[in-house]
C-alpha cells in the first residue's frame, strides 16, 4: 500500500510541497499518494486576490488579506525559486518589486509546468483532523462545498500549509462602538481609493501599517496618522503623514492618543497583525505559537514534536518566503519518504526547538534576524536535493532593501537587485512606484 499524504492549503507553501514530491517523481522515486485540500476555488493562497471580505459565497471566512495595487514589499531576489527563476518564467529578467498579479503568475508558472493541479481538491476546506493512536493514521473530515458533501478520508501524514496571515487580531479601543466612521482590520482592506481625500488612522507599525498607509498616500488620502504601541516606524514620511503614540480612545470621530494629542479621522484601519488559527485541529495536534522566526513546538521548524507524522509549513514570521517554503517542503518530503530520520526521543525534539528560540532571542536587530532565517534555509537545503543557491546573496538583497527604505520609504521600490539564481541584474522599473497607479501585469512587464 502506498502511503497517503494530505496537504492542507494550496498557497505558496502547499504548492511548494506538491512541487517537492513531483520533482522526486520526475527523478524516478516512488512517491506517496498526495491529496491537497484547498478551501478556495483556485490556488495561490493569499496571492489569489478576492474582492470579497467577511464570508465567501459558501459562508466560509474569506482567506484573502491582500489588496488591490499590492506590490511585493521586499525584493523578488529574496524569494526567487531556486528551481524556477523569474527569467525562466517570464523569458527575461523583470524589475524587483512585482505587483501581486505578476507574483501570482510566477507562482502558478512552476506548478503548471509540474502538472500537479490534479492533486488538488478545490473548494474543499478541511473541517477536522483526528489522530488514531492505535492505527497510527489521521482521519480528515473535508467538505466538498460545490456538492455540499462532507466526507472522511484516512492519511499516514498531514502537512498543514494553511497560512497564518488570514485570521485577524482585532483589539478594541474605548469608544469604538460609537465611532462615526468605518473601522476595519487590514485583512478587510481592499482598495485604497476608498480612502481618497480622507483622514485615516492606522494602528500598528509593521508591514501592513507601512504598506496600507503608503497605498492610501499614493492613491490620494488626505492625511495618514499611524499610532504605535511600542515604537514609531521612524521613516522619513511625506508631509501629510504623522506618527503618534498609542490610541487611547475615540469620541465621535476624534481619536485621542496617549500623549494627550488628538486627531479627527474618517476611518480607522487596525494593522494589528494576525493569529495562528487552526479551527480544524484538536488540542493534541494544534500549533500555538507567537509570530516569530523560531516557532514553538516544531522540530526543524516543521515537524510537530508531539507527533512527528504531522508537519507545518510556513508558520514562521517571514523575511524569506517562497524559497524558505521550498526548503521546508523538500525537507518534509524527505522525512516522509524515509530519506531523513526524525529523532524519536521527545527530549531531543524539544531541545531543537529550545535552541532555535534561544538563538533567535540572542539576535540584536533585523540584520541578525535576516541572517538567522537565512541560516535556517541553508540548514534545511543542505539536507535535501533542493538546488543550492546563494542564500547569503539573498540576505544582502534584504540588507540593501532595508537601507533603501531608510533612504526613501516611497522610493525603495524603484531600486533593482541581482538575481541569486541566474546572476543577472534586474532592470529599473519604467515608472517610479509612486506614479505607477496602473499595476497590471501587462504594464509591469513593459520594461
Ligand atoms: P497562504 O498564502 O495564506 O495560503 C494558505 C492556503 O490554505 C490558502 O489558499 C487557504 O485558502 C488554504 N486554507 C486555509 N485553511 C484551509 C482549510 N481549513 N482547508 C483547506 N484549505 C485551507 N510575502 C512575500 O514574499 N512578499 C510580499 O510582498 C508579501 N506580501 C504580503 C502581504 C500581505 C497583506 C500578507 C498578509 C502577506 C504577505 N506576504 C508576502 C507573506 C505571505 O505569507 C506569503 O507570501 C505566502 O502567501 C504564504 O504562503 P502560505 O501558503 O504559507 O499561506
Ligand atoms: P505583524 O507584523 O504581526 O505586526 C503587527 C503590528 O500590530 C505590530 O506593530 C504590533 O505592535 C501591532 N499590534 C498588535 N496588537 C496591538 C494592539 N493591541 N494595540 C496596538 N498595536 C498592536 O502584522 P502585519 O499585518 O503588519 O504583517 C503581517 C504580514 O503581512 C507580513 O509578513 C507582511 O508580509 C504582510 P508591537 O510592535 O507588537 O507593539
Amino acid at each position: 500500500m502506498k502511503k497517503r499524504v494530505a496537504v492542507i492549503g494550496a498557497g505558496p507553501s502547499g504548492l511548494a510541497q506538491l512541487r517537492a514530491f513531483q520533482s522526486a517523481k520526475v527523478k524516478g522515486a516512488d512517491i506517496p499518494e498526495i491529496v491537497c485540500f484547498e478551501k478556495q476555488a483556485n490556488w495561490g493562497g493569499l496571492w489569489n486576490y478576492s474582492w470579497r471580505t467577511g464570508l465567501d459565497e459558501y459562508g466560509e471566512p474569506v482567506h484573502n488579506s491582500m489588496y488591490r495595487y499590492l506590490w511585493s514589499n521586499g525584493p523578488k531576489e529574496g524569494l526567487e525559486f531556486a528551481d524556477y527563476s523569474f527569467e525562466e518564467h517570464f523569458g527575461k529578467q523583470i524589475a524587483s518589486y512585482p505587483p501581486r498579479a505578476v507574483l501570482l503568475d510566477y507562482i502558478e508558472g512552476r506548478v503548471k509546468k509540474a502538472g500537479v493541479r490534479d492533486w488538488i481538491r478545490f473548494s474543499t476546506p478541511v473541517r477536522f483532523v483526528r489522530y488514531d493512536d492505535k492505527a497510527g493514521t489521521f482521519t480528515i473530515t473535508a467538505h466538498d462545498l460545490k456538492n455540499d458533501r462532507m466526507y472522511d478520508e484516512v492519511f499516514d501524514h498531514v502537512i498543514v500549509a494553511s497560512g497564518h496571515f488570514s485570521t485577524p487580531n482585532v483589539p478594541e479601543f474605548p469608544g469604538f462602538a460609537n465611532f462615526g466612521g468605518r473601522i476595519l482590520h487590514a485583512h478587510d482592506f481592499r482598495d485604497a481609493l476608498e480612502f481618497k481625500d480622507k483622514d485615516i488612522l492606522l494602528v500598528g507599525t509593521s508591514y501592513s501599517a507601512e504598506d496600507i498607509g503608503s497605498q492610501c498616500w499614493k492613491y490620494g488620502a488626505k492625511s495618514i496618522t499611524v499610532s504605535h504601541r511600542t515604537a514609531a516606524m521612524g521613516y522619513n514620511w511625506p508631509e501629510n503623514w504623522q506618527e503618534v503614540p498609542l490610541l487611547e480612545r475615540v469620541e465621535g470621530t476624534t481619536a485621542f492618543f496617549k500623549d494627550g494629542t488628538s486627531k479627527k479621522v474618517d476611518a480607522i484601519i487596525l494593522c494589528t497583525g494576525y493569529k495562528h488559527h487552526f479551527p480544524f485541529l484538536p488540542d493534541s495536534l494544534r500549533l500555538k505559537t507567537a509570530n516569530r522566526l523560531a516557532t514553538a513546538d516544531l522540530y526543524k521548524g516543521v515537524a510537530w514534536i508531539n507527533n512527528t507524522k504531522l508537519f507545518y509549513l510556513g508558520m514562521q514570521d517571514q523575511w524569506f518566503t517562497f524559497n524558505m517554503f521550498d526548503a521546508q517542503a523538500w525537507w518534509v518530503r524527505d522525512a516522509i519518504m524515509g530519506r531523513i530520520a526524525i529523532p524519536t526521543d521527545k527530549a531531543v525534539l524539544a531541545k531543537d526547538v529550545a535552541d532555535r528560540i534561544a538563538h533567535e532571542d540572542a539576535g540584536k536587530d533585523a540584520h541578525d534576524a535576516i541572517h538567522y532565517q537565512g541560516d535556517y534555509v541553508k540548514e534545511l537545503i543542505a539536507e535535501t536535493d533542493y538546488p543550492s543557491f546563494d542564500v547569503d546573496g539573498a540576505c544582502e538583497a534584504f540588507f540593501e532593501w532595508k537601507d533603501h527604505k531608510v533612504e526613501g520609504i516611497m522610493t525603495f521600490r524603484d531600486h533593482a537587485y541581482k538575481s541569486v539564481i541566474t546572476g543577472t541584474m534586474a532592470p529599473i522599473h519604467h515608472t517610479p512606484w509612486k506614479d505607477a497607479l496602473e499595476d497590471s501585469m501587462e504594464s509591469y512587464l513593459k520594461n
